[in-house]
Parts: C-alpha cells; structure tokens; sequence
C-alpha cells in the first residue's frame, strides 16, 4: 500500500477522517513528516486548487477537501516543528471589520499552509487595530486582508493607514482578495497585491517574498 499516494487521494476525496488515519499510519510507519507534507498532503490539496480552477469542483468539494487537509496538517504539524522545519514565511490573515465571510479565506490559508507558509489565522471581522496589534506580535512577513462586502472594502484602506501610522508598513508586504476587489482597488489602496483566487494568492506571496 502507498499511504502517501492514499493520502493524496483522501484529500481529493474529501475524506478529513481517512485523511487523520493515513497521516497517523504514515508516521508509524515511519515516514518522515517532511514527506508526508510533501508528497501527500501538498500533492492532494494541489490537485484540489487545480480542480477548483478548471470547475471540476465547486465550494462544496474545496470546503471539505481544504477540511481533510487541515486535518492531516494539524496531526503532523508537531512533528515538523521538532524535526525543524522552516516555514517558507511567515503570513497573517483576516477578514476586514465589519465582514463575516470567511470560506474564501480559508480556502486561501488551507492552499497557503499547503505551500509551506506558517499562516495565523486572524478570524473574522478583525478591525484596523487588531490587525496592527498582531502584526506586532506574529511579526508576519505578509499581511492578507479578504473583504467580500463593498461595505467593507474600505476598512482595508483604514487598516493600511493603521499599520502605516503604527510604523509597521516598512516590515510587511499587504495583499487582499475578495470577489469584490480588483487589482486597480488595490494600487489605489497602497496594497502591494491583489489575489483573484487561491491559487493567485500563493503565486502573489512567493513574487513578494522573492522579491
Ligand atoms: C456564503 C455567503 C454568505 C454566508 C457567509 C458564510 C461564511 N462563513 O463565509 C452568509 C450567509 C453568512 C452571508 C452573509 C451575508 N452576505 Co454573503 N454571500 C455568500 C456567497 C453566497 C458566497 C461567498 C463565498 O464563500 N464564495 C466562495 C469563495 C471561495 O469565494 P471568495 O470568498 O470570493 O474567495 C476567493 C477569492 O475571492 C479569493 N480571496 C478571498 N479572500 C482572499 C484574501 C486574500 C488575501 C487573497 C489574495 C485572495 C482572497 O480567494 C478565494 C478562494 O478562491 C456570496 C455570493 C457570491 N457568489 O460570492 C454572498 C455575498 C458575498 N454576500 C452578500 C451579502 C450582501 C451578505 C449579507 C450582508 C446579507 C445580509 N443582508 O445579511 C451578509 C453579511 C454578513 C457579514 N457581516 O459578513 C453579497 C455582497 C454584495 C456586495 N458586493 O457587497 C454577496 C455577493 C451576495 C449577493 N450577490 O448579493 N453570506
């Protein structure tokens, strides 16, 4: 039996038990977690950005495909951090005051953790202030900020403004997304990206940071 390719598949089969299970045998077995990420849980949640691309799956098959990964990611996470991993970066999410939607965004933190990113999580509804607050304590290289709500989109320019006056601008690069955004409401913004989909929102991240 090939756990790491079951693993890949359970994840495209949106499976977050059978996921658990595998990544649990996996290790038992005594396959590095390295691998596991990289050639089991990463190749699966790939597959799943790739087929959320091409409407071969919809939020449905994402959302639970996204929940598999995490499930899988959070059993072998320890491990990583003992064998000393290095994250590729380190990135700071949220959704903007005022605004509840959060499956995108987490749709892009799933597809980022799969890409290697240490990603915190800010939640929901995170005001200007709260933003500047963990930008001081998680220290990220990256900041994303989701808004779906036109009545919300102006609380990423508040929030850039906070981070600016706070004199942290200098540290971290600032992307947004959201179906209501566009690439030119972003540069309006002084943000350094925008990212229409998951997928774009990792290949925003790797430009910013190899830049
Ligand atoms: C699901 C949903 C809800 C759910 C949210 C559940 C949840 N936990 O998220 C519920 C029912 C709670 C909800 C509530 C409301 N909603 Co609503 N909702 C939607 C809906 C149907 C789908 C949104 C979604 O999840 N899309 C799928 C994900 C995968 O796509 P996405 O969010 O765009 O994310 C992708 C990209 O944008 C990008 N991305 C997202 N974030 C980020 C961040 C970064 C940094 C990057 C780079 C990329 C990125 O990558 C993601 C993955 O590919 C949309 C309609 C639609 N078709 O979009 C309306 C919609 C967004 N909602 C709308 C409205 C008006 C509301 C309410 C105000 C309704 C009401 N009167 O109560 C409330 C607001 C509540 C609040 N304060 O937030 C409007 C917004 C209109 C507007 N432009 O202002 C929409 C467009 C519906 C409509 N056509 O009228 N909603």
């Amino acid at each position: 039996m090939n756990l790491l390719e079951d693993i890949k598949n359970a994840i495209d089969n949106m499976e977050p038990e059978l996921t658990a299970e595998l990544v649990g045998k996996a290790e038992e077995s005594g396959i590095a977690p390295m691998d596991i990420v990289e050639k089991g849980l990463i190749p699966g949640i790939q597959i799943v950005g790739e087929k959320f691309k091409s409407f071969e799956y919809f939020l449905p098959e994402v959302i639970m495909a996204a929940k598999a990964f995490k499930t899988g990611f959070e059993i072998i996470l320890p491990k990583l951090l003992e064998a000393g991993y290095e994250p590729k970066g380190k990135i700071l999410i949220g959704t903007v005051a005022g605004d509840n939607h959060d499956i995108g965004k987490n749709i892009v933190i799933a597809l980022l953790r799969g890409n290697g990113y240490d990603v915190h999580d800010a939640g929901v509804d995170v005001p200007p202030d709260k933003f500047v607050q963990l930008v001081r304590e998680v220290k990220p290289d990256v900041i994303g900020m989701s808004a779906l709500l036109t009545t919300t989109m102006a609380q990423m320019r508040d929030t850039i403004s906070a981070i600016q006056k706070a004199g942290l601008r200098d540290s971290v690069k600032i992307i947004v997304g959201g179906s209501c955004l566009s690439s030119e409401f972003a540069l309006k913004i002084g943000a350094d990206g925008y990212g229409e989909d998951a997928p774009e929102a990792v290949a925003l991240v790797e430009k910013l940071l190899s830049a």
